[in-house]
């Protein structure tokens, strides 16, 4: 019986298969979020890739957030792209010619040989590095993983703390909805609403190429995005604490995973020596804050802040409900979100397998259009993880089964129509894969 020396999964099983997209995407240095739509490196894509690799190759989990971390500007940001140059400048846009980050992002630090983008993303990468640090300690020591990383993370939450509370109230601003992450979500519809759309002729949607459109942004969503970008770009990428930036939002997981992070983060100053005490007491200072500015209890979820009205923006979206990851979270706020991710507007455990990426009976849902309806992966992780932190077991081992079995009848779609597990978006997505790797461990 070989098979007791070489343990192999069988053929075809769905390990193997996450492992295969996760193979194929991988360019030597990190791993591409899917071949023909996202041929470059994001940010918040390879934090999520990492936490799945570590199950295949510690190695080069820690690779793909050294990879990222070397394309970090000097006032700490870590761009949301990282570009191949191999790759041609028409497969994606904005290319690097539209960011010219060694140029416009001098000031601010932007490295001179690699070219990026100059907005950021979630900052999930602190969480990725100690859980990949956990998968194999004796590698990671010997490698010095966290030693050499540790700096440059605290230099990123420093970046975020500091230049991006632009609110003043202790939490983070994103600044171009493409920060966050839920591109065209019906949350940045008002703040958008007061941005002037760039013509549409001065730029080319490379997406519509691989997308289809009723499954992707409108035209008018892109030019804003291109506005803002441009903007941003033209004030050589400073953060403005004056609140005169076009778009200036603080967004319910941003923070929680800003917080998660830098709990993290205090895990890794104890592995390194330190005592870590005063990153945990921040994190819990941040997670207050995060009930101070976006809880509505009336509401039973967290909301952004438009920072320029200052107001609660009222759509109900899964970034608020990502806060449920946080463990220091008031026992009755997470049991008042657990509430209504299972209510009539999340639908879990009636209407939906998934979490959907907005609100069921909102006025913008579309089953198919991106962040306004569709599930995604790596929020339903997010939310998984946040049902059994508080004691949810049984109800995150359905969810668990759910993303699984959806995860593989999709051929790991980039996100799925949340009633029935349609496929939509690119297949082979590589956090898809990922987490489905971390899912099945
Ligand atoms: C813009 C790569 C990224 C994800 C985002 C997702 C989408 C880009 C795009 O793809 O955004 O950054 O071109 O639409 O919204 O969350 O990181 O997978």
């Amino acid at each position: 019986r070989v098979a007791v020396y070489d343990p192999v999964r069988p053929a075809g099983s769905l390990h193997l298969r996450a492992a295969e997209v996760l193979h194929g995407n991988w360019t030597g240095t990190s791993t591409v979020p899917s071949r023909g739509l996202y041929p470059h490196q994001w940010s918040w894509d390879s934090a999520f890739i990492a936490i799945g690799l570590r199950h295949l190759s510690p190695l080069r989990a820690q690779i793909e957030l050294e990879t990222l971390l070397d394309a970090q500007w000097g006032d700490g940001r870590i761009p949301h792209i990282v570009f191949n140059p191999s790759v041609p400048l028409d497969a994606y846009f904005p290319s690097p010619d539209f960011w010219r980050s060694s140029t416009a992002g001098r000031a601010a630090g932007a490295p001179r040989t690699v070219q990026t983008s100059g907005i950021v993303q979630p900052p999930v990468h602190a969480l990725a590095a100690w859980l990949v640090h956990v998968s194999d300690p004796g590698l990671s020591r010997a490698r010095s993983f966290l030693s050499r990383i540790y700096p440059r993370l605290a230099a990123w939450h420093r970046y975020l703390l500091h230049r991006r509370d632009l609110g003043g109230g202790g939490i983070a601003s994103v600044v171009h909805p493409w920060e966050q992450g839920m591109d065209n979500a019906p949350s940045w519809d008002a703040p958008l609403s007061r941005v002037t759309p760039a013509p549409a002729r001065s730029f080319r949607r490379a997406d519509l190429d691989h997308g289809a459109a009723e499954d992707r942004p409108t035209d008018l969503d892109y030019g804003r995005y291109v506005r803002l970008a441009t903007d941003y770009r033209d004030g050589g990428y400073a953060d403005g604490t004056d609140g005169t930036a076009g778009f200036a939002v603080e967004d319910p997981a941003f923070n929680a995973l800003l917080i998660a992070s830098e709990h993290a983060l205090a895990r890794i100053a104890r592995e390194l020596g330190a005592t870590g005490t005063a990153r945990h007491a921040r994190a819990e200072r941040l997670t207050a804050a995060l009930v101070e500015r976006l809880w509505d209890p009336a509401e039973g979820m967290f909301f952004c802040r438009d920072v320029r009205t200052d107001e609660l923006i009222p759509e109900r979206g899964v970034s608020g409900l990502v806060p449920l990851l946080l463990p220091t979270l008031p026992r009755d706020t997470a049991a008042t979100l657990v509430r209504t991710l299972y209510g009539p507007h999340f639908g879990l455990g009636g209407s939906t397998r998934l979490v959907p990426s907005y609100d069921l009976t909102g006025h913008a849902f579309d089953p198919h259009r991106y962040w306004r309806g569709p599930a995604w992966f790596n929020t339903n992780w997010l939310v998984e993880r946040g049902l059994r932190l508080h004691g949810e077991h049984a109800r995150a081992e359905k969810l668990r089964g759910a993303l699984l079995e959806t995860a593989d009848t999709s051929g790991f779609a980039e996100y799925v129509d949340p009633y029935t597990g349609e496929a939509c978006g690119a297949l082979g997505f590589s956090w898809t894969a990922a987490l489905t790797l971390d899912l099945l461990h």
